[in-house]
This record gives C-alpha cells, sequence and structure tokens, in this order.
C-alpha cells in the first residue's frame, strides 16, 4: 500500500495532502516514504603561498576587510548557523588565532562577556548582546596581525554564541568578490568552509577553488590574513549548465550552489543561456526561492547529479510540479502523520523547506479507498 500524494504548487499556494485507505490500512503499521541526505561538506582546499605562485600565471587583487556592525549580516551563507559556544568559567578563551597563545583571551563577568581585543592578554572590551560587533586584532600563526570582528548572543542557559561578523571584499575587473570567514576560525582560505559571493547576489557559495567572474572561470587562491586573493584562467575542459532554463516555478531562483569536488558556483548568478563550468558531474548543495518577502531553501533530496561534458550544455528539468512526501502510520483506526517528516518535493527530487514567513499548512484529507469517501479532513502546520 503507498500512499497517494498530491501534487500542488509552490509557495503561497495551499497544499494539499491526502491519505487513501484501505481495509488493509486497518491495521497498524509503519510506511515510510522518504530519506533525506544531506551532502557532506567538502573537505578544506590548500593554502596560497605568494612566492609559488609568482611567475606563474597568477593575478593578485587585493582585498578590504569590513567589519559588520548591524543586523542582520548580509549575505547568507551555507555555515551561517556555525558558531563557537562559550560557557562560563574562570578563564574563557577564545579559539581565535593568537601567535603563540591558545587563543584571545575573556573574560566572563555576569551579564557581560569581555574580550582581549589588542592582545595584550587582559580582557579589554564588553560585549553585548545588543552589540553586533567587535572589532579587535588576531595574530596569524606566521606572527601577522589582522583586523577582525565578532558578534555575540547571549543564550537562555548563560551561554554566550560567537560568529565572525566581519567580511572582506575585491573585484576581478568589474566583478564584486566578497570573501567571509564562515566557519569563524579567523583564517580566509577553509576552501568548501568559508564562504564567497560573486557579482550582484547577497548569497554566497562554499569558498571554491574555482569561480566565476565576467563570464569566465578562474582558478582561485586566497591569502589565510583576508587581505588579497590571486585568479588563473581556467584552461581544463569547459561545458555549460543552465539551471533556469528548465526550472519551473512561481518565484525566483534567488541562490542555487551545485558542486564538483572542491568546485562551488552559484547558477543563480548566471546570465541567460547558462554559466561556463568546468566539464564533469555536478550535484545540488543549497538554494533559495524568494517571491517578494516569501522564500524557502532548497536542498539536495533525491535530485540526481547533472552531467556536463565538455563543449556540451546540461539544463536539467526541475522545481514544480511539486509533490508532498511524508510518513504516517495507522494506530487503532485512526492515520497519525508526523508533520516533522514532510517533505516537499520538486520534480526532479530536490526538497524544498524553511518556508518563511508563513508556515506551510497543507489540508489533510483522508479517504476511503474502497468507498473513495471522505473520512476526515483537517488542516496541519508545517514550519
Ligand atoms: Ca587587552
Ligand atoms: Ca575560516
Amino acid at each position: 500500500m503507498r500512499p497517494h500524494w498530491s501534487v500542488l504548487a509552490l509557495l503561497g499556494v495551499a497544499l494539499l495532502l491526502s491519505v487513501a485507505v484501505s481495509p488493509a490500512l486497518a491495521q497498524d503499521g509503519n510506511n515510510t516514504t522518504t530519506v533525506v541526505e544531506d551532502k557532506d561538506k567538502a573537505t578544506p582546499g590548500g593554502d596560497a603561498d605568494p612566492k609559488t605562485l609568482e611567475g606563474d600565471g597568477w593575478e593578485v587583487h587585493p582585498l578590504s576587510f569590513k567589519a559588520h556592525d548591524t543586523r542582520p549580516f548580509p549575505y547568507a551563507t551555507p555555515g551561517e548557523g556555525y558558531t563557537i559556544t562559550v560557557v562560563k568559567s574562570d578563564e574563557v578563551v577564545l579559539p581565535f588565532p593568537n601567535a603563540g597563545q591558545p587563543g584571545i583571551a575573556a573574560k566572563y563577568d555576569g551579564d557581560y562577556l569581555m574580550v582581549d581585543s589588542n592582545l595584550d592578554g587582559k580582557p579589554d572590551t564588553t560585549l553585548k548582546s545588543a552589540i553586533s560587533a567587535s572589532p579587535m586584532q588576531l595574530s596569524l600563526p606566521d606572527g601577522r596581525k589582522i583586523p577582525y570582528a565578532i558578534r555575540a548572543d547571549k543564550g537562555n542557559s548563560g551561554t554566550w554564541a560567537i560568529q565572525r561578523n566581519c567580511y572582506a571584499t575585491g573585484t576581478v575587473g568589474k566583478t564584486k568578490l566578497v570573501f567571509i570567514d564562515d566557519n569563524s576560525n579567523g583564517l580566509w582560505n577553509d576552501f568548501g568552509q568559508d564562504a564567497v559571493a560573486i557579482g550582484n547576489t547577497t548569497y554566497a557559495s562554499p569558498l571554491s577553488d574555482v569561480i566565476q567572474a565576467e563570464g569566465k572561470l578562474f582558478r582561485l587562491k586566497i591569502d589565510q590574513a583576508g587581505n588579497q586573493f590571486w585568479t588563473k584562467p581556467y584552461e581544463e575542459a569547459v561545458g555549460t549548465l543552465d539551471m533556469k532554463k528548465n526550472f519551473k516555478a512561481n518565484c525566483d531562483l534567488a541562490w542555487c550552489v551545485l558542486a564538483n569536488g572542491s568546485t562551488f558556483l552559484d547558477l543563480a548568478t548566471a546570465a541567460k543561456g547558462g554559466m561556463p563550468v568546468p566539464a564533469g558531474s555536478w550535484s545540488l548543495v543549497i538554494g533559495e526561492l524568494r517571491r517578494g518577502k516569501m522564500t524557502c531553501r532548497i536542498r539536495q533530496g533525491k535530485f540526481e547529479s547533472v552531467a556536463v561534458e565538455a563543449g556540451g550544455t546540461a539544463a536539467p528539468e526541475w522545481g514544480m510540479e511539486v509533490k508532498l512526501e511524508f510518513t504516517y502510520e495507522v494506530r487503532e483506526g485512526q492515520v497519525h502523520i508526523d508533520s516533522g517528516n514532510v517533505n516537499v518535493v520538486g520534480h526532479a527530487g530536490e526538497q524544498y523547506h524553511t518556508f518563511k514567513p508563513q508556515a506551510i499548512t497543507p489540508r489533510v484529507q483522508v479517504k476511503d479507498k474502497a468507498s473513495g469517501k471522505d473520512v476526515n479532513r483537517g488542516t496541519m502546520c508545517l514550519s
């Protein structure tokens, strides 16, 4: 016995979820239909050594540091939930680079958290939960001192959550690049874990060893200090990937990151006709749909990798029609649906989740399979 899927629209349109019940289902039993698998993060790439880059075709680009001082952070990133949790103790050390020291000294003083912003070993700057940024200094393993900024949020249980609150900007030609220390470790070159936003977008991709700018592909390296990066034209096999052409939805595809090994590209920023990408197999990492103030996130689900051949163009069909997949069980003649395990699934198996601002409220309709008559109906709230 398989549940009957209702197929309806995404975002702002009522969703109907129905279960056909047959006499066989009068018995208790479980019906699991979907397994959610999140893609593992890519492993970090190597560091950039300016000496080995000189004379090898790499072009250097300066970066400007920017401490951010309002909320929210201006760029959406794949790792934006990453935080360092600080608990109360006599000696608090924040795990940021401080050459020769285990970290940055801090003091937990009642409602306040004080940090040593000038690296003299004494906490000197008080962070309140209402204050978003704290300019401070870090000392890298090689002794270079760099600017940095964090934000601190006080948790309900007396802990503090610390997160980077700064970024670094530069350009390739006329294209703006924004680098983000997204794993909040004070180093800017963690490929796959840090992030970069390229072009006219507020969405960042995982830091990638190949980027697209000015309609071309470049290899990328970045100094761990976040003060410069290098590019070099990508000269291996290239194809075209177009994630917009055959994407159907009543909203904009605002963010669409696909990965091939340690290369991450945001296909939502592609011009009409698609984006040049290294030939190979591309998997969906993260995305977002937007219509007005309504948004929802996209994850891989069962979306299969897209093959891009050298010189070829791939444009997978995805998006609507959208269906709901869910788990239910029948106990004592009643249908029980686990609202925490209802997946909104797109045409190619991709999943849509985290709908904002309002929750989705599918109408639930239970039918008797034999007679086709409605047995019950109601409304379920999905956040
Ligand atoms: Ca100090
Ligand atoms: Ca980092």
